[in-house]
């Protein structure tokens, strides 16, 4: 029986490529995001019997009920949920950063996330599934200027861990991924479209590439149903850690 994954943020970056490896691998996937035509030259690319473009702003339940009740029977059994779509908005630190991005961020990385989790784990459950959730190391190790989007990742982590609990005996296996620096639309993002700031960021530094962590996505997709990866680290060799810090004054 052919598997299928739905994959959220499907329209770059880490669930793009997902998309394709999936394909590549015999599934067929559900793709979303907010740019539509993205999810159409996907299904172009990958064949329409393989994708399924589902348009919304992972924000907006309404929105996302209506495109989970308009899934094509074909794609409507679902094996494994990538929750991917998510992003970070600036850099400042806490006492100059937006509200505004705060919330956006919130919205975006945790009450869509768990909107969407809950939503599907009936038929998760259905399908003995597995819940890949895409956190960050920002999540685990604090940096200047992660506040919130860091605390939204740190809640994926744990969530994740608490469904675990929660799901035990059903099957249901339950990973969070937690990547450090990878070259995708994230930074681009996260300074407000500076594409300056984003190549400066990536220059030299031999990132990750969405490919990589596409292939760890996957992976953990296909391991024998009796093994569950809890969470999973990963950085470029290029990026590691700093030391405490210390105000004199
Ligand atoms: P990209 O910006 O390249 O991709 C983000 C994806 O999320 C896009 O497909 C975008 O789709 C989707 N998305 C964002 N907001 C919404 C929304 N409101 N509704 C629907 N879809 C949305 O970034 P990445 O691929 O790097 O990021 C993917 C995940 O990986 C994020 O959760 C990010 O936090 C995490 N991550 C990234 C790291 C990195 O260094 N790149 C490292 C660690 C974690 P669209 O705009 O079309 O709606
Ligand atoms: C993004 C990874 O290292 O830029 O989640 O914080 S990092």
């Amino acid at each position: 029986m052919t598997r299928t994954a739905f994959i959220t943020g499907a329209t770059s970056g880490f669930g793009l490529a997902a998309a394709r490896r999936f394909v590549a691998g015999g599934w067929k996937v559900v793709a979303t995001g907010r740019r539509g035509e993205r999810l159409q030259a996907l299904v172009d690319e990958l064949g329409a019997d393989r994708v399924h473009p589902a348009v919304f702003d992972v924000r907006d339940a309404a929105a996302m009920d209506a495109a989970l009740a308009a899934l094509p029977e074909a794609f409507a059994g679902i094996d494994v949920l990538v929750n991917n779509a998510g992003l970070a908005l600036g850099t400042a630190p806490a006492q100059q950063a937006s509200l505004e991005d705060w919330r956006t961020m919130i919205d975006t990385n945790v009450t869509a996330l768990v909107t969407l989790t809950h939503r599907l784990l009936p038929k998760l459950i259905e399908r003995r599934g597995a819940i890949i959730n895409i956190s960050s190391v920002a999540g685990v190790y604090p940096y200047p200027g992660g506040n919130v989007y860091g605390g939204t990742k740190a809640f994926v982590s744990q969530f994740s861990l608490n469904l675990r609990s929660d799901l035990h005996g059903t099957g249901v296996r339950v990973t969070t991924i937690e990547p450090g620096m990878a070259h995708t639309e994230f930074t681009l993002v996260r300074t407000h479209g500076n594409q300056a700031a984003s190549d400066a960021l990536y220059r030299d530094a031999n990132p990750m590439s969405a490919e990589d962590i596409a292939e760890q996505i996957y992976y953990v997709a296909t391991l024998p149903p009796h093994l569950n990866i809890n969470r999973l680290e990963i950085m470029p060799v290029t990026q590691s850690f700093a030391g405490f810090q210390v105000f004199r004054g």
